[in-house]
């Protein structure tokens, strides 16, 4: 049951937002046609006001951040030619295809060594080289050198391949992972689950329903994870409200979700960028605000919404702190208070800039585990802190 949630009339212009308002302040579900309405209002800011209602009774004021670390160890996929929309994967004898050895993975992984990261998060290709026993020895080798960092890896399409290649179930491949040291999965590989538009971004990768059944699968051993929806390619308002639908769904019956992340689609790149005649348009401001309000409204059983910064930018971020998002997800480079953790990528933003942003939004920032469990609350700026 969704709570009920006190709502700001006053910032509705859109009569069709009423019911829904309506709906929310009597604490009942919003339906599919009440995600459309909300897709499709002109209202974006009726839209916001609703989300961030929702997420002030859930979360209050605070906003979470997690120390983490990406590592991609393959970019070899078989999917190299049909997910139209991805610049990364090479197939294995193309140029600039790159398998990491148990070394490299390691020497990518030292720099946790200094403490601070909490969280690897690896995802690679559907490389028919990396199966079963690629992975355990590389989470068994990371929980030996660093076993204070959470592993987060491995998409539902992932899982999939390697129980593909290996001939066992899904669950088999889950249960071998985790005995290794696997702890959540992530939310990457959902793209947009209806099937027109998976045969047209992303043709024969694993289904909606399988995609799914692999996050089931998981939940059902225990096993938490986040679920994303790429939005702003060919998807239809009606795609986006199945997508969320489906989510919803699972949630009801296992909860094991942590945070839903809308991911906007960068045109730039990749095939269909190109193929769309998008080059150099991303999506717009308007419609990422709205992808993560909605999300925040329609998937009442959610209690976490993810922005990335590093895909819509921290600015656009920032402001979506306003329209019910509680969580952001980006490289924290924390040179200034906890002394240097190694050269700044151009995708880092140092700890006292994150801190600045999200105090201007007039919210508590706190770091987070991987689970969510507050670590720390920043209140005030902590003694000795320099200025960003
Ligand atoms: O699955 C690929 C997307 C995803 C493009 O679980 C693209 O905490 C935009 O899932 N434009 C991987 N997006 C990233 C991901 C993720 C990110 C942050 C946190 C978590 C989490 C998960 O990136 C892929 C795909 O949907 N992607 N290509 C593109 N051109
Ligand atoms: Fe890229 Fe993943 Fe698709 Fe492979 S499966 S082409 S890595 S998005």
């Amino acid at each position: 049951m969704p709570l009920a949630v006190d709502v700001p009339r006053a910032a509705l212009r859109d009569p069709a937002l009423v019911p829904i308002a309506d709906k929310l302040a009597s604490g009942s579900r919003l339906s599919e046609r009440d995600a459309l309405t909300l897709f499709e209002t002109p209202d974006l800011l009726g839209v916001g006001a609703l989300a961030d209602a929702v997420n002030r009774a859930k979360n209050g004021d605070v906003v979470t951040f997690a120390s983490n670390q990406h590592i991609n160890p393959t970019n070899v996929c078989v999917l190299r030619k049909t997910c139209v929309f991805c610049g990364y994967a090479r197939l294995p004898k193309e140029e600039g295809a790159f398998r990491y050895t148990m070394d490299q993975v390691m020497a990518e992984a030292e720099q946790a060594r200094n403490g601070l990261t909490r969280e690897f998060h690896i995802v690679g290709g559907l490389d028919m080289q990396a199966g079963l026993a690629y992975y355990t020895e590389m989470f068994r080798m990371l929980k030996r050198e660093l076993p204070h960092v959470h592993i987060k890896a491995l998409t539902a399409v992932e899982i999939a391949h390697i129980a593909r290649i290996e001939k066992l179930s899904w669950r088999d491949v889950l249960i071998a992972l985790r005995e290794a040291g696997l702890d959540t999965l992530p939310g990457g590989g959902a793209e947009t689950f209806s099937a027109a538009v998976r045969e047209q971004i992303a043709d024969k990768k694993l289904g909606g329903a399988d995609f799914i059944g692999v996050h089931r699968a998981a939940h059902e051993l225990g096993i938490r994870s986040n679920c994303t929806m790429l939005y702003g390619h060919v998807e239809t308002m009606a795609d986006r409200v199945e997508h969320l639908a489906m989510l919803r769904q699972l949630q009801d019956e296992t909860g094991g979700f942590l945070a839903y992340i809308p991911l906007a689609y960068h045109p730039d790149d990749n095939a269909l960028g190109k193929q769309l005649g998008r080059q150099g348009r991303g999506t717009t401001g308007y419609d990422d605000l709205r992808n993560l309000a909605v999300g925040r409204l329609f998937l009442d059983n959610f209690q976490h919404i993810k922005s990335h910064w590093i895909m819509v930018t921290p600015f656009l971020s920032q402001a979506s702190l306003a329209f019910g998002v509680n969580d952001l997800e980006g490289t924290v480079v924390r040179e200034k208070i906890y002394h240097a953790v190694g050269a700044q990528t151009p995708q880092g933003m140092s700890l006292d800039a994150l801190l600045t942003l999200i105090r201007g939004a007039g919210k508590v920032p706190a770091e987070r585990d991987s689970f969510y469990r507050i670590l720390w609350r920043f209140d005030a700026p902590p003694e000795g802190a320099e200025a960003a």
